[in-house]
C-alpha cells in the first residue's frame, strides 16, 4: 500500500475505497466521502476564483460543520495553507492572526463574524460557508493541484510568554505521520465511528479527530458542541465506538451520568470500544469515578499545537491514572534539565523534549522562534514538566512557561494582562492560574487600581476583557491589592500570588 502523506492523498484513497460511506453525520444527516470530495472541490473552484494561489492562507473562522470540513479539504486541493481561528475569538486575537498570516480570504460562518472579521482587519475579502453547495455529488474532484507532502498544511495559533501567539506551521507529511501513528496506537479502522463534539479549529479536534477519520475512511458523527445530555443518549443509541474529549467534558458526563442513575433512567455505553482524554490533564479521580459509572477506563493522551500527539497510554496494556504513557509509534520522548538540557535519569522531573515525523517545521515568519524551540539534534522542546519512570510511563507535572489550561483552551496570563493594562483604573496586574473544579485551573487576576476602586469597577474589568478577547480568557475573580509580590530584579512573584490566593 501507498504511503499517505497528504491529507488530499487521504481523502482521493477514501473516495477510491469507500465512496458512498458517510464521512460525516450532522444534524440528520450523512455526508458520503465522494459528496465531501465533490463539494471540497467546488470550494477549491471557489478559492481560486477569490485569487487564491498555491501556498496562500486561507482561514477558517467557522463553527463545526460539514462546510468547515469541505472548505479545509477545498483549500488543501489546490495547495492553500488553512489557518485556524478559534470562533470565540474576539479583536485582539483576530487582528494579530489575519495580519500575520496575511490571510487572503477567511471563511466565515455568518455575518455577524463576518462583522467580526472587517472591524479587525478593513481590507479582508471574506467569504460566507453557505456560498458553496454541500450536499450534491456529480462534479469529479480535480487532483491535479494536490499539495506535496512537505507543503504547509496548518497554521495553529499557540503562544509562548509574549502574549502574541505565533503561527505552528504543520505540513501534510506532519498531518498524516501523527494520524498513521494515533490510528495504529488506538486501532482505528474503518469500521470506527467517532463521536466529535471538540471544536475542528483546534489540533486535538482537527488533528486526532476528523483527520484520523479522514486517514482511515472511517465516520464521524459530528456535533457543533459538546452537550453532555446529547453524548450520553448518543452512546446510549448504539453505533457510537469512540469519544474524544477534554477533562471538563469528562466531569460533565459523570454529573450527568450520576442525574439519570438518581432518576432510574438508564443509559449504555457499551458499542464505545475507546474513550480518550487530553489537552489538559485528567485528574485519577475522574479517572476512576468515570470507569466506576461507565465501565471503562479512559486512555489518556497528551499531544500540543505544534506536535499533535505525542505520548499515549496503552491500548491493550495498562492504562495508568495520572500517567501520559509512552510515546506513540515512531516517536521518541525525553527528560532533560531544564537549564543545559542535557538528558536526565528516569524518576528526576526536567522539561519534556520530543522528535519525531509528526514535529512541526518551525513558526510562521518567525524563525527566532524556531531556532529556540528545537536543539541541535532536532528536539523540540515542549515547554511542559515530568518525569519519566523506569517501565517507560511518563508523567506531567506542570509547565516551565507561564500557561493557564481552561477547559482544554490555553490561556496566555500575558494577553489578558495587556488587555487589562489599557483600561484607565489598572495600574498593575498580574494574571494567575487558581485550582477550579470543573474546568481544571481558572483565570484570576491581581489588579492594582490607579485609584481607591469603585463600586462594579470588578465587574467593568471583566466586561472589558470579554470584549477585546475569547470570552474564557476574561477573569473569572479580580482582585485589587496595594501592590503585588516582585523580587529583587522587580519580576512579579506569581507562585507566591497563587499561594496566597489558595490560602485567602
Ligand atoms: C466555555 N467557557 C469557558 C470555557 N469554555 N470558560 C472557561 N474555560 C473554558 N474552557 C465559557 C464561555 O466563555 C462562555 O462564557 C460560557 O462558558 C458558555 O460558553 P459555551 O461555549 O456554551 O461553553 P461550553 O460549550 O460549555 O464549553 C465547555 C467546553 C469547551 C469544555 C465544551 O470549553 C470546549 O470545547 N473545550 C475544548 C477545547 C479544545 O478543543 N481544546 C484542545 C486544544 S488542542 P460567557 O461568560 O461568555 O457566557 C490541545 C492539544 C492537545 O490542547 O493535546 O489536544
Ligand atoms: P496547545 O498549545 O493548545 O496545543 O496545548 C498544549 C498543551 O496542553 C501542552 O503543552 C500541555 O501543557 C497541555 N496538555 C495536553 N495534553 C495534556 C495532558 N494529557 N495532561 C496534561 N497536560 C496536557
Amino acid at each position: 500500500m501507498t504511503e499517505i502523506l497528504t491529507t488530499i492523498a487521504a481523502l482521493q484513497r477514501a473516495v477510491a475505497h469507500a465512496p458512498h460511506r458517510p464521512f460525516l453525520l450532522f444534524e440528520g444527516r450523512a455526508y458520503p466521502y465522494a459528496t465531501v470530495a465533490a463539494a471540497a472541490s467546488r470550494w477549491a473552484t471557489r478559492l481560486r476564483a477569490a485569487g487564491v494561489e498555491r501556498g496562500d492562507r486561507v482561514a477558517l473562522y467557522l463553527e463545526n460543520s460539514p462546510a468547515f470540513v469541505a472548505a479545509y479539504l477545498g483549500a488543501h486541493m489546490i495547495g492553500a495553507i488553512v489557518v485556524l481561528i478559534n470562533t470565540q475569538y474576539r479583536h485582539t486575537e483576530l487582528r494579530h492572526i489575519l495580519s500575520d498570516s496575511q490571510a487572503r480570504v477567511i471563511i466565515v460562518g455568518d455575518q455577524a463574524h463576518a462583522d467580526l472579521v472587517c472591524q479587525a482587519q478593513e481590507n479582508a475579502q471574506t467569504i460566507r460557508a453557505d456560498a458553496v453547495v454541500l450536499e450534491e455529488t456529480g462534479d469529479m474532484p480535480d487532483w491535479a493541484s494536490a499539495p506535496a507532502p512537505h507543503d504547509i498544511a496548518l497554521l495553529g495559533y499557540t503562544s509562548g510568554t509574549t502574549g502574541r501567539s505565533k503561527g505552528a506551521m504543520l505540513t501534510h507529511a506532519n498531518l498524516m505521520a501523527n494520524s498513521a501513528a494515533v490510528t495504529r496506537a488506538w486501532h482505528w479502522t474503518e469500521q470506527d465511528r467517532l463521536l466529535l463534539t471538540l471544536p475542528l479549529f483546534h489540533i486535538h479536534g482537527l488533528g486526532v479527530g476528523l483527520n484520523g477519520a479522514l486517514f482511515t475512511a472511517s465516520t464521524v458523527d459530528l456535533r457543533r458542541g459538546f452537550d453532555a445530555t446529547d453524548v450520553i443518549d448518543t452512546l446510549t443509541r448504539g453505533e457510537t465506538t469512540m469519544f474524544f474529549g477534554v477533562p471538563t467534558m469528562y466531569t460533565r458526563l459523570i454529573a450527568e451520568a450520576r442525574r439519570r442513575l438518581a432518576e432510574g433512567a438508564p443509559f449504555r455505553v457499551d458499542t464505545v470500544r475507546l474513550f480518550v482524554s487530553g489537552s489538559a490533564p485528567l485528574t485519577p479521580q475522574t479517572f476512576a469515578e468515570f470507569e466506576e459509572l461507565f465501565g471503562q477506563r479512559i486512555l489518556e493522551r497528551y499531544g500540543m499545537t505544534e506536535t499533535i500527539m505525542n505520548l499515549t497510554n496503552p491500548y491493550d496494556g495498562e492504562r495508568r491514572p495520572g500517567t501520559v504513557g509512552m510515546p506513540f509509534p515512531g516517536q521518541e520522548a525525553r527528560i532533560v534539565d531544564v537549564r543545559t538540557r542535557q538528558p536526565i535519569p528516569d524518576g528526576v522531573i526536567g522539561e519534556i523534549q520530543v522528535r519525531g515525523p509528526n514535529v512541526f517545521a518551525g513558526y510562521w515568519r518567525n524563525p527566532q522562534a524556531t531556532a529556540e524551540a528545537f536543539d541541535a539534534d532536532g528536539w523540540f522542546n515542549t515547554g511542559d514538566l515530568g518525569w519519566r519512570g523506569a517501565d517507560g510511563y511518563f508523567v506531567i507535572t506542570g509547565r516551565a512557561r507561564e500557561l493557564i489550561i481552561s477547559g482544554g483552551y490555553n490561556i496566555y496570563p500575558r494577553e489578558v494582562e495587556e488587555v487589562l493594562l489599557d483600561h484607565p483604573a489598572v495600574a498593575e496586574v498580574a494574571v494567575v492560574g487558581l485550582p477550579d473544579p470543573e474546568f481544571g485551573e481558572q483565570v484570576v487576576a491581581v489588579v492594582v487600581p490607579t485609584a481607591q476602586p469603585r463600586d462594579g469597577l470588578e465587574q467593568e474589568l471583566i466586561d472589558w476583557c470579554r470584549a477585546r478577547l475569547a470570552s474564557y480568557k476574561k477573569p473569572r475573580r479580580v482582585i485589587f491589592a496595594a501592590t503585588l509580590p516582585r523580587n529583587a530584579l522587580g519580576k512579579v512573584q506569581k507562585h507566591l500570588l497563587q499561594q496566597q490566593l489558595q490560602e485567602a
